[in-house]
């Protein structure tokens, strides 16, 4: 018999090197008729010399998407659908339906006077608003209206649903979860609302309106969750805290100036597995490289530039998504001599830190610039 097992050999001292033989190969087929194997055969894959991404480097432009979600509205109705997403799927990681790691990501279009039907789940999701006016969400009873580049929560186990006011216009944003983590831990619970909809217990955007004031906490407002009770993050005051920190301060020389989105209870990442965060940068201006793990999804808020990551140039404008993959370096710059760039992103740091799997390193060659390949 021949045998298609693969026999990961390393000539490195310390590491499994044991060559084939015919009576290893017949110990081989006994292991594994009791579901059992030699270690010293995989060690060297399952243990890889530093983390290796299944995921690309990739970039959704805008400009070839949009049209294609637009379509969807007359092809398919919220009711059947449940949700009306186009999914951006990294070609390494199809079976997982994943952008980059274990992050979903997709575009969700909605009409005027369409509603969706509440559920909730045990994957934490967030909404980051492209286009659009009149489209609301409501969390746990708390509806908040949603406007450009606006951030929105609707962390894991609350009740959640989103509709476009009557007199709205076709919305479209951006949803971000962590359904592919969720399911690789055989975690993920998954109901409807009994009732399909919710009563809006609360003044709208009240939870903003409580928790979003700088330097300031509400009094009794106790707050015990894992996530984040300031369920939506406005664009102004982020542009505004961001542009105020530009003036005074030249950031990071990796992440340029760049601000976290934080639960103001602890001061910590917004929700337990995804944290997120807002980056400015100024015209003509360069980040150096580095590489880090975890997964990181980017859309761009504003203005124009491109990144370079792992060698390739990725080009993007406003409302472009792309992708970088756990230690994957990586660069962005501002190619424009009069506007500022921001750059919206997501990620699964919170559960890199939290594992104690975080780690970081510069790109010391070049001036802190990859050389581009291909
Ligand atoms: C979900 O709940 C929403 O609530 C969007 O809008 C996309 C993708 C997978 C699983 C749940 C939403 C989703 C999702």
């Amino acid at each position: 018999m021949t045998s298609t097992r693969q026999n990961y050999r390393e000539y490195v001292a310390g590491r499994a090197n044991v060559e084939d033989t015919p009576e290893l190969a017949a110990y081989y087929d006994e292991l594994e008729t009791f579901s059992a194997g030699a270690l010293w055969t995989v060690a060297n894959k399952i243990e890889p010399w530093e983390p290796k991404s299944d995921s690309l480097p990739m970039i959704w432009r805008y400009n070839d998407l949009r049209d294609h979600v637009l379509r969807s509205v007359d092809l398919v109705s919220p009711e059947k659908a449940g949700r009306r997403v186009i999914y951006l799927e990294n070609p390494g990681r199809k079976e997982v339906a994943a952008a980059v790691g274990w992050l979903y990501s997709g575009l969700q279009v909605m009409h005027p006077g369409e509603r969706a039907s509440a559920h909730r789940h045990s994957a934490s999701a967030l909404r980051f608003i492209m286009e659009g006016s009149g489209a609301y969400t409501i969390v746990d009873g708390h509806k908040m209206t949603l406007k450009r580049n606006d951030f929105v929560l609707t962390p894991n186990g609350t009740w959640h649903e989103h509709a476009v006011a009557e007199n709205g216009t076709p919305c479209i944003w951006q949803d971000g979860l962590d359904i592919p983590l969720v399911n690789c831990l055989e975690a993920n619970f998954y109901e409807v609302h009994p009732d399909l909809q919710q009563a809006t217990n609360y003044p709208v955007d009240d939870m903003t309106k409580a928790w979003g004031n700088p330097g300031l906490t509400p009094v009794g407002g106790a707050w015990e969750k894992g996530y984040s009770p300031m369920f939506k993050y406005e664009w102004e005051p982020t542009y505004e805290a961001l542009s105020r920190l530009a003036e005074n301060s030249d950031g990071s020389p990796f992440d340029g100036v760049m601000m976290n989105y934080i639960n103001p209870v602890t001061g910590g990442p917004v929700m337990q597995t995804i944290g997120a965060s807002m980056q400015i940068l100024r015209p003509g201006e360069k980040t150096r490289a580095h590489r880090h793990t975890g997964s990181y999804l980017y859309q761009c808020a504003k203005g124009a530039g491109y990144s370079i990551i792992n060698g390739k140039r990725f080009d993007w404008t406003e409302r472009d998504i792309f992708c970088v993959p756990s230690w994957a370096w990586h660069e962005h710059a501002n190619a424009s001599d009069g506007e500022d760039a921001c750059l919206f992103c997501f990620n699964d740091l919170p559960v890199m830190k939290a594992l104690g799997l975080y780690r970081e390193e510069a790109f010391g060659d070049n001036g802190g610039h990859q050389p581009l390949v291909g």
